[in-house]
């Protein structure tokens, strides 16, 4: 095996006794929970999506009756209990269908995103010896169907690969995967459910394993904490299978309050706009890049957006000032939200006053998380004092003590006492609140001298024509690294600052020299992720290939070399 270790590395008994004494966890699977939702709302909306005939819906009923029929269908493929199934579905009902019917069947959904090609497909279905790819013909210009047969003649233990829409010669037709419903044995609660993805925005995702009873918890009090009811439409906006749209409520904490969940194919804001409107949606939550397109595209839309009562912004930092003017711009509360794959999730709270809205990511979801701030690399993880920096480091009902199948990586992932380092830098204010200020890796070396990338973004931010800032460290003969700041002007500023102006604008505000950026390029918009944060990955790329271009390689960009 490629990737020795566990699949799965349980909570201890006695805090797993803990959980469940609690109440947390509560026995119940996926499949048993969407059964009870149907006899409970049977006849509502569970599901909207869009398709080239237009809305598509399904009812709680026809979910939970399509997920049976869908089981059933994988059951008589061979797919067995445990077996695991990569999952690339684009914001399509069938996501929820598929999804659900793996679930019924036991089988483990890897959550992959239509944004993955075939290096990371090919890692999934290497690393977890799935016995099936599921994916789209197409998608956004993209032929999946052929990336993912690359993927399943390349690892031997692929044996399907369910396509939804055109199925390539060889492939079987996902809509046909279907058999009249039979009783199948229910999943162990406290076993995996699935494969979630870990978020990085520099590397190959790690994979995540995550069981129904800790999962159910963590979207059962999102969806009491977001206040929603079955009243409530919620639109993902975001790939959905994403841990935030997924689940931060998401399109299962929708599900769960009897709502629905509105999938929208793309994110760009005609879209959403015009499925908010249409939709009467009531709540969608976001990255930060996407926050302020929408808060821009706001002021020209003639989209009736008035039923949007909550927007969530998360996945990567938000300044105080980019909350503020998002606020504003949609006239709609917003609400932070600071999660993980991984599990721990933090959410600021309709009471929050409005200094912790904009300043702060809010708090756990659960009084069972433990969280501890603690110098970042000290063996003997000593906590900081209140207030001041340090990782975070997290322990709770549903954050996992381990990851798929890598005994190697767990050993520093995790501390020997369970806490799963995040690698987030954040700081706790004397109410509980975290606030993100950095990552640990992000952080620029520049002869020695350490810059925080969030704090000099933040002062670029504070420029009222700066949409977004994103800063990077390049490498330097001399310096070892130097600082390279992107920015995204707002085009309909009286006088866009150039540059230059840029560099002095961060001087002024008092900071240390060493700290301005070397050089300032802008950009008409951010190279993204999978689920749309800002990639560092590729900003970095894009300087490498920058700096090995003529000058008038950078056409595209408005440069200044400090
Ligand atoms: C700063 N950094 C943040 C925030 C995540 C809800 C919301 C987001 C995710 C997610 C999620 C941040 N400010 N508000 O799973 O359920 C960065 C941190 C974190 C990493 C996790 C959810 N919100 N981040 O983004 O697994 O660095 O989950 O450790 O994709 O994103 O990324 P991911």
């Amino acid at each position: 095996m490629r990737h020795p270790g566990p699949e799965h590395t349980p909570w201890p008994a006695e805090a797993a006794d803990r959980y469940r004494a609690a109440g947390h966890w509560r026995g119940r699977s996926f499949g048993a929970a969407l059964s009870a939702l149907a006899a409970e709302h049977r006849d509502r909306t569970a599901v909207v999506g869009a398709s080239a005939a237009g809305p598509a819906r399904l009812t709680y009923r026809e979910l939970d009756d399509r997920a049976h029929r869908v089981a059933a269908g994988l059951r008589d493929l061979g797919v067995r209990a445990g077996d695991r199934v990569v999952l690339q579905l684009p914001n399509v009902p069938e996501f929820a269908t598929t999804l659900f019917g793996l679930f019924r069947a036991g089988a483990w959904p890897v959550l992959a995103l239509p944004a993955h090609r075939e290096a990371e497909l090919r890692h999934f279905a290497e690393q977890t010896d799935a016995v099936a790819i599921v994916t789209v013909d197409a998608h956004e210009g993209h032929d999946h169907a052929a990336t993912a047969r690359r993927v399943a003649d390349a690892v031997p233990a692929v044996r399907h690969l369910l396509v939804l829409g055109d199925p390539p010669p060889g492939a079987v037709d996902l809509s046909s995967v279907a058999a009249p419903p039979r009783d199948l044995p229910d999943p162990d609660a406290g076993g995996v459910a699935f494969l979630q993805l870990s978020g990085g925005t520099t590397g190959l995702p790690k994979l995540i394993p995550r069981t129904h009873d800790d999962y159910l918890y963590s979207v059962r009090e999102s969806a009491r904490i977001c206040l929603l009811g079955p009243d409530d439409a919620y639109l993902a906006a975001l790939p959905v299978a994403h841990n935030f749209p997924l689940s931060s409520p998401g399109v299962l904490g929708a599900l769960h309050a009897g709502a629905c969940a509105v999938l929208a194919p793309d994110p760009f804001p005609e879209t959403v706009f015009r499925l908010v409107e249409r939709e009467r949606v009531t709540i969608t939550g976001v990255v930060p890049p996407l926050a302020v397109a929408y808060a821009r595209a706001a002021a020209a839309t003639a989209r009736d957006l008035s039923s949007l009562r909550l927007l969530q912004v998360g996945g990567a930092r938000c300044s105080p000032a980019q909350v503020a003017r998002v606020a504003a711009a949609l006239g709609c509360a917003v609400q932070q939200v600071y999660g993980m794959g991984e599990g721990l999730v933090c959410y600021t709270r309709p009471d929050d006053p409005p200094e912790a809205v904009l300043g702060t990511q809010g708090t756990p979801i659960s009084p069972d998380d433990e969280l501890r701030v603690v110098e970042p690399g000290a063996p003997a993880h000593a906590e900081v004092p209140p207030g001041e920096v340090g990782e975070l480091l997290v322990r709770g009902p549903y954050t996992i003590r381990g990851y798929y199948r890598a005994a190697e990586h767990n050993a520093t992932a995790f501390t020997p006492d369970g806490f799963y380092r995040t690698g987030d830098l954040v700081r706790r204010d004397a109410a509980g609140r975290v606030t993100v200020v950095g990552r640990i890796k992000d952080q620029i070396n520049r002869g020695g001298e350490k810059i925080a990338v969030e704090e000099v973004e933040g002062h670029l931010l504070a420029h009222p024509a700066v949409l977004d800032a994103a800063v990077v460290g390049v490498a330097d003969d001399y310096l070892g690294q130097r600082s390279c700041a992107y920015v995204v002007l707002d085009g309909d500023a009286a006088e866009p600052p150039t540059p230059p102006q840029l560099r002095r604008f961060v001087r002024d505000r008092g900071v240390a020299p060493f700290k301005v950026p070397d050089r300032v390029l802008v950009l008409d918009r951010f190279p993204v992720t999978g689920v749309g944060k800002t990639s560092r990955r590729a900003l970095r790329a894009a300087l490498a290939t920058l700096a090995a271009l003529t000058p008038d390689g950078g056409a595209r960009v408005e440069e200044d070399r400090g």
